[in-house]
This record gives C-alpha cells, structure tokens and sequence, in this order.
C-alpha cells in the first residue's frame, strides 16, 4: 500500500490542529472522506440532481439509475445473493432499529427472547429495550472474560425454547476483539434461530461477505466505510425480508394506496419510506470502490501491523492499561495511564494535533463490566501511520509528565 497516495487523496489529514499536525485517530467514530467521495457528491447535486424513481424526465431516471447502481454495488461489497436484500437506512442504528421494530412486531411475542453480548454498542441494546418495553419479551446477556472475548460455552446456555433471535457485534468499537461470527451464527443456526451482525466495525476493515457468514442480517454505516454521513445499510436473507412488515409508512413504500387498504412494494423499496439520501448512496458507492482498489486484505494486513506497532508502543508507557487483549483483534485500542481521567488525557492530546475518542463509547455496560468509567480510545483507518503512532506515544508521555 502506498500510504502516502492514499494520504494525498484525504485532504483534510493535511490540515493542522493548534498549529501542529493532524493525527486523526477517531476513525471508529468516523473516518475522513477521499476526494473522490466528495467529488461524486458534488458531481451528481451539479449535474444529475432529480428525485428517484418517479419521474419519466432524464434527470430522474439518470437519478436512478445511479442510486440502484449504487446498492449493486454494496450487493457485491458483502457478496448478497440480490439487490432484493440491500435495504439503505440513515445509518446502523437506525438499521437495528428498524429490525427490532418489523422482526418483533412479527416474529415476537410476550416471553420471548432476544440474545446480545456485554459488548454491544447502544444501539444494540436499546431498541431491544424498547422491545422489551412493547412487546414484554426479554433480553439475554453473553458475558465477556478479562481479555474481552465472548464465552462461547455460555453463549450456547442461553438458548431455550423462547430465544427468537441473536444479535452481536462482529468487532467491538471498544475492545477491538473480533467475535467469532462463523461460530455464532452457526451455533444459533443449530437452535433454528436468526442472527442479526453489527457490522459497523468490521466493514471498514476487512472482507465481509454475508453468505459466507451465513448471516440473516447485517448492518453497517456510510460514514465509517469512508463513505458519507445519514446513509446506511440492512442487509437481510430475502426470505426474512419478506415475512416482515414495514418500518415506516410514506412515498415509495407502497404499491397502491386507497383510504379502504394500502397494498405495499416489493423488496427491498418496502423498507425505504420516503425519499432516500439517492446523493449519499452515491458516495458510498464511490467509497466501498476506493478501499475495493486498494484491497481489502491489504487493508487488513497492513492495519494489522499499524494495530500491533501501537500496542507495542503504548505498553512501553509506565502505567499503561490496555482494555482489550483478545489474540483476534481489530484496529481499535482502548487504553488508561495511571490515575489520569481519560477526559483529561484525551483534551491535553487535542492540544497537540491527536484526535481520539474519550468516553464510554457508547458502551456503558461494557464499561461496568470493566469497571471503569470511561477510556481513551484511538481507532486506526488506512492512512495512519507509525509515526502518527510515535506522535501518539511521545504525546502521552508528554500528557503523564503533568500528572
Ligand atoms: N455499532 C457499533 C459497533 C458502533 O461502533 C457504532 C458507532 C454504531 C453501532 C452506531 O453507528 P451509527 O453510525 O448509527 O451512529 N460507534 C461509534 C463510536 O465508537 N464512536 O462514535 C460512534
């Protein structure tokens, strides 16, 4: 991989911070967006810019052509059997959202359970509680042991007769551990239920392909695969898909309406109420192209090596605590120095130029679970480099000298 080529294509890392160099190492939070991305963007609002799928008018058709083109491509990306299962959402929560909402109106009754792990991010957790709230079923924990994996033995425990659904993160945004997610899904498989993969950690990363997996559904966002803010994918088998009901009702949605009875459209238009961000597909289109050239196990070889450079380093740091100690492992380290508040940590590092994440992350039983409060995190993308990481070590030792 030529990082500095790939750095050129980001303008924003040549920016500055306080007058020193950005070092961006929020990128689970969000990644930086290539000129191509924008360019596409912008090309299609100057140039293509009309509403999808209702107009006879050549904008409108050009319009289309390139927003069904664009979930052809995310088809191909995660290697789905058809466009009929690319559903485009504003993002993963709302993607879970919107499972939670059609899988437990149909699927669910009072009693029933649904399975997630100690290292969920909220927005697996919550709309199961919401669930919960509606509908009296109830939620089933897989627990974690002191390096951050999932105790599998426990896992195939929680199964019983009222279990109606898994769903688990495939690499925590905090830990970094990557879940065992061929296992778990087959393992729910054998219990004669579906599995529901939070992929938003994972996409960015490395190879994902649903039907290798054998995933039912899988869930992910624009903006942390390089792509655009407010798009976002669910994946789901077209034989699920089919049995569910709509999410929202609206335009696009339907078949035909009448004050007497509302019939709805096929697959998957019958999730996408309303106009879709037709703009934002496009960019994610464009973005799952621009890591598709570079490739995504060079993507993943070469993080790995930034991942294992950065842990090396850190723990050469007196006091260093690192959260997260799984051997299978993405590029994501959460870490504590001694009795310094992560928030202190993480504003002195801003002010030279380091952007991480400080926090809960969205995580607050996982932080129970640890029994910590919050962490620094600093989460890698494909132009960080060793320096940065160097950068990154001095900056702290820099930070701990204060304390
Ligand atoms: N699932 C995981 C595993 C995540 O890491 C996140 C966002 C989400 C779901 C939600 O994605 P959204 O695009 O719908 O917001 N994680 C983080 C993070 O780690 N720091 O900021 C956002």
């Amino acid at each position: 991989m030529d990082i500095q080529k790939i750095r050129n294509d980001f303008p924003i890392l040549s920016r500055e911070v306080y007058g020193k160099p950005l070092v961006y190492f929020d990128n689970g939070a969000t990644t930086q967006k290539p000129r191509c991305v924008v360019d596409a963007i912008v090309d299609e609002y100057y140039s293509v810019n009309a509403n999808v799928h209702r107009g006879v008018h050549f904008l409108s058709q050009k319009a289309t052509e390139l927003h069904e083109a664009s979930r052809e491509r995310v088809r191909e990306f995660i290697n789905a059997r058809s466009t009929n299962e690319i559903v485009f959402t504003r993002g993963t929560t709302e993607s879970i959202n919107l499972l939670a909402y059609s899988f437990g109106e149909a699927m669910m009754k009072p009693g029933d359970e649904v399975i997630i792990s100690t290292m969920e991010h909220h927005s697996n957790i919550v709309p199961w509680q919401l669930l919960a709230e509606r509908k009296g079923i109830s939620i089933k924990i897989i627990p974690i042991n002191d390096q951050g994996e999932l105790l599998l033995d426990d896992y195939e425990k929680l199964f019983t007769a009222k279990t109606k659904l898994v769903s688990v993160v495939h690499v925590s945004n905090v830990l970094g551990t990557v879940n065992p997610i061929n296992k778990i899904i087959a393992v729910a498989h054998q219990h004669g239920v579906p599995c529901l993969v939070d992929a938003a950690q994972s996409i960015p990363h490395m190879k994902v392909d649903v039907q290798e997996m054998d995933a039912d559904f899988l869930v992910f966002s624009a903006h942390k695969v390089y792509g655009p803010t407010g798009v976002g994918v669910l994946y789901g088998k077209e034989s699920w898909l089919d049995k569910l009901p709509p999410y929202q009702g609206g335009g696009e949605m339907i078949q035909h309406v009448s004050f007497e009875k509302t019939t709805f459209n096929e697959l998957p238009f019958k999730f996408e109420a309303g106009t879709p961000d037709y703009i934002g597909t496009t960019g994610l289109a464009k973005a799952l192209d621009y890591i598709s050239n570079i490739g995504m196990d060079q993507i993943a070889a070469y993080e790995q090596d930034l991942t294992e450079y950065g842990l090396q380093r850190l723990k050469e740091i007196p006091g260093m605590r690192i959260f997260g100690e799984a051997p299978e492992r993405g590029s994501v380290i959460s870490f504590l120095v001694g009795n310094i508040h992560h928030f202190d940590m993480g504003t002195l590092l801003d002010r030279l130029g380091i952007a991480v994440r400080t926090g809960h992350h969205c995580a607050q039983p996982l932080m129970q679970r640890l029994g910590i409060e919050g962490t620094v995190r600093a989460s890698f993308g494909i132009y960080n480099t060793k320096e940065e990481i160097d950068v990154l070590v001095n900056g702290i030792q820099r930070v701990s000298k204060m304390f």
